[in-house]
């Protein structure tokens, strides 16, 4: 099987209106024809620097204009950092992100990112970093500090992104991600699926992603978690109808899988409420990849034990070369 750039929106569409188990099949297929079904990557989040943000994403707890009473912190230590790896290490997992609630990091703050990317990384966990945008130098600065990844999310279609952030445009977010690829680091891109957007704009982001001059190496497909105090949280908590169904999350899963065939596929935000039967439909439907531990950035996550629950349920097993999942217990 080819891994093509050249998808069209009408063939994603075409996909998306598949009956589906049909769907799922085919994503399935080609989940087996690239990778060890069965494995799951395992990956944990870290807030390295959180809240007081100048964008306006309109889901995030972490933007100042959002009224959700979260407290800003300063940029934390690097030892406190890697007490947090070592944890994350300890539990299983095989990749560390550290994410910061910055439009875009100051030079200043280059040199301290810098030790933590070398700190994890010499525990023996993948590194990736979430700063905002990236000048060419400051990408160069991150990858000469031995960064992995690289995770900078398109959220949605094109011509959906200024109703979900009017702060920087669609087109800031692809000059960020070709400077990263540019320094040589993997990129790690996706978005948010449940804002309230139209199959249409989740067609157009499958289609965005697929399209891009090499698919990024990790795609996370994340559920909006509706936060109250932001727009879009707001939104979707007063009008109930707006959540996403379960089966159309699913449907984007596949998307994302059979068009971007050899990418891992993360089932991002948003498990903490999605019942073990969805997820396990995800996993059918080819993604790849978790976020594992107690806390995503700002908001609860299903947490280890629940994971390693789980997976022994669904005979899931933590991708190669990590340590088993401690099973929390009963
Ligand atoms: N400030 C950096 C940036 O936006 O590039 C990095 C951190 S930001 C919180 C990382 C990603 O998390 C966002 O791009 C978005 O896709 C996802 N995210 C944030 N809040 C979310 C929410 N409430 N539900 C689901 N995903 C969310
Ligand atoms: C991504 O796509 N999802 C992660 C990670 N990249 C940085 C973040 C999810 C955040 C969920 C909301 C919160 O905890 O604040
Ligand atoms: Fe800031 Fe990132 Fe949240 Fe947007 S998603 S408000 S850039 S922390």
């Amino acid at each position: 099987m080819t891994v093509r750039q050249d998808w069209t929106r009408p063939e994603i569409a075409a996909l998306f209106d598949l009956p589906f188990t049909e769907l799922v099949f085919r994503a399935a297929e080609v989940h087996r024809a690239h990778h060890a079904a069965g494995e799951v990557q395992l990956c944990t989040l870290l807030s390295i620097k959180t809240g007081g943000c100048p964008e306006d994403c309109g889901y995030c707890s972490q933007s100042a204009s959002a009224e959700t009473g979260l407290k800003a912190d300063k940029l934390m230590d690097v030892g406190a950092v890697l007490a947090s790896a070592a944890e994350a290490k300890a539990a299983g997992s095989q990749r560390f992100c550290m994410g910061a609630a910055w439009r875009s990091p100051k030079d200043r703050d280059i040199p301290r990112v810098a030790q933590m990317i070398a700190g994890v990384k010499a525990m023996g966990l993948e590194t990736c970093m979430t700063l905002g945008m990236l000048s060419q130098a400051q990408a160069q600065a991150l990858a000469d500090a031995g960064l992995d990844y690289y995770n900078h999310n398109i959220d949605t279609a094109p011509e959906n992104y200024a109703n979900i952030v009017s702060t920087r445009t669609f087109d800031d977010r692809l000059e960020t991600l070709s400077n990263v690829r540019d320094a040589g680091v993997a990129v790690c891109c996706g978005g948010i699926v449940g804002m309230g957007e139209t199959r249409a704009h989740r067609v157009g982001f499958v289609h965005a992603l697929a399209t891009l001059p090499r698919h990024p190496e990790s795609v996370t497909v994340n559920a909006l978690v509706p936060i109250r105090g932001t727009p879009i949280g707001d939104m979707l908590a007063d009008t109930p109808l707006a959540k996403i169904d379960d089966i159309e999350f699913v449907r984007t899963v596949a998307a994302a899988r059979i068009t971007m065939p050899r990418s891992m596929v993360r089932l991002s935000a948003g498990r903490e409420s999605m019942s073990e039967a969805t997820q396990a439909l995800c996993f059918l439907a080819g993604a790849n990849s978790i976020f594992t531990g107690d806390k995503l950035l700002t908001t609860g996550n299903a947490g280890g034990g629940a994971d390693a629950t789980l997976f022994a349920k669904l005979g899931l097993r933590p991708m190669a070369g990590e340590e088993p999942m401690r099973v929390a217990a009963a």
